[in-house]
């Protein structure tokens, strides 16, 4: 593995996991810089995170003045990575949920030539053992809907696991993105796609997050909804999405 890594994490209150997360990531990916993008998390995630990466190395923790959504910490941390000359810039939750150990695959994809490489659960090999039967509805549906509405061939666009070419995140314009949770994932895999890159899916096993509390909510749903309605129509009727 030649090409420079950067890891970028958004946490917010997830003191129960972060140094986990940054132990398990610098034993998978020993090469990879890990960033941190913390919104003044009240629960001390910060600290936690800075006194993970004393012990182990090149580690770098950005707190911002206040929680921003996840959309907006990675605009962030992906413009600093671009700015700093990554050739690799990863997505990952700060949860457990995406199994830092799958990571490698999700470069190499990138390094074969991908302009985007997603963890997937809806490819073959792919799974989400503990989820209950709603939610792997909702996010079931919510691809379908995905596929129907913009002709994406992806089969997880909502997945938080990824792995992109830095070239491919200078191609698009990042400022212009403004999509979170759920809606950040397909506008991002939409404006790579319509830039002309290739995306690659490999199979992850998502775990449920075992501790701390889950950020996301219904209106992050119907944000997600809404955009993708949106982009769907404007396509259709032969104008620029976004
Ligand atoms: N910096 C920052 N990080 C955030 C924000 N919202 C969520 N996060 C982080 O983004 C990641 C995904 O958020 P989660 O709450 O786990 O969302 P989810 O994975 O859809 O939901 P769960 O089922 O609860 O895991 C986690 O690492 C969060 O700590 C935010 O506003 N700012
Ligand atoms: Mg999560």
């Amino acid at each position: 593995m030649s090409s420079r890594v950067l890891v970028v994490l958004p946490t917010y209150q997830e003191a129960e996991n972060v140094a986990e997360v940054l132990r398990r990531l610098r034993a998978a990916v020993p090469g990879a810089d890990l960033l941190v993008v913390d919104d003044a998390s009240p629960d001390g995630t910060a600290d936690l995170a800075k006194a993970a990466g004393h012990e182990l190395g090149r580690v770098e923790v950005l707190v911002r003045p206040g929680k921003s959504g996840l959309g907006s910490a990675y605009r962030q941390g992906f413009a600093l990575g671009l700015a700093r000359g990554y050739d690799v810039l990863v997505e990952m939750d700060s949860d457990l949920s995406h199994d830092p150990a799958a990571l490698p695959a999700l470069v190499a994809a990138v390094e074969g030539g991908a302009d985007l490489a997603i963890g997937s659960r809806y490819v073959p090999g792919g799974a989400i053992p503990n989820w209950p039967f709603h939610r792997r509805a909702l996010s079931r549906l919510g691809n379908a809907y995905v596929v129907r509405m913009l002709r994406l061939g992806v089969a997880d666009s909502t997945s938080g696991f990824r792995a992109y070419a830095a070239r491919a995140l200078a191609g698009i314009d990042l400022e212009e993105v403004r999509a979170d949770g759920y809606g950040f994932q397909v506008e991002m895999a939409y404006r790579i796609v319509r830039w002309g890159g290739t995306v690659t899916e490999r199979p992850i096993e998502f775990r449920d997050r075992q501790r701390g509390t889950s950020k996301m909510s219904p209106r992050i749903i119907a944000e997600a909804l809404w955009l993708v309605t949106a982009w769907g129509i404007r396509t259709r009727l032969g104008r620029p999405p976004f």
